[in-house]
């Protein structure tokens, strides 16, 4: 199966987060590559990388990055693939400095920036997929299903814990 959408994240440290996007992409069947890609420790790694989406068939990225979270708009300015932003929470400013980071991007260079922490990663994987099932009838299936049951799964009362 081709790799259409390319997780990166800055950090070893950020995949514990990015996993749920990853974990969604698995549910889903869709196919994913998983990289550590830096802005600032390996900025050439993201410009190949953003360099050569297009080409590689990458239809989507998801990038985390937690702190100056540079990493989702620097790759947005590099390639048209659209960008998936996770704000990956922080201990110092709890991923309220990731958020701003990668939401506030300049006109021209959009990053679709998800909620703070794993939540956002794993809408991010369900947004990637909402995307490729634009074109992609037996993914569209597929994520109707899991919409579906996961609405079914709510229990119309609640119970005592
Ligand atoms: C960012 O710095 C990474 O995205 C990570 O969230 C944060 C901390 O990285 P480590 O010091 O844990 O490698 O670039």
């Amino acid at each position: 199966m081709a790799v259409k959408v390319g997780i990166i994240m800055g950090s070893q440290s950020d995949w514990p987060t990015m996993k749920d996007a990853a974990n969604m992409l698995d549910a889903l069947g869709v196919a994913f590559e998983a990289r550590i890609v830096s802005a600032h420790r390996t900025p050439d790694r993201l410009w190949d990388y953003g360099r050569t989406a297009v080409d590689r068939g990458l239809q989507v990225i998801i990038a985390g990055a937690g702190g100056a979270a540079h990493l989702p708009g620097m790759m947005a300015s590099k390639t048209r693939v659209p960008v998936i932003g996770v704000p990956v929470q922080t201990r110092a400013l709890s991923g309220v400095d990731s958020l701003y980071s990668i939401l506030q991007m300049p006109r021209g260079y959009p990053v679709a920036t998800m909620a703070i922490g794993a939540p956002g990663a794993a809408n991010a994987g369900l947004m990637a997929a909402g995307i490729l099932a634009l074109s992609d009838p037996e993914l569209a299936a597929r994520l109707d299903a899991w919409r579906a049951a996961l609405t079914a799964s709510i229990p119309e009362e609640p119970v005592d814990e």
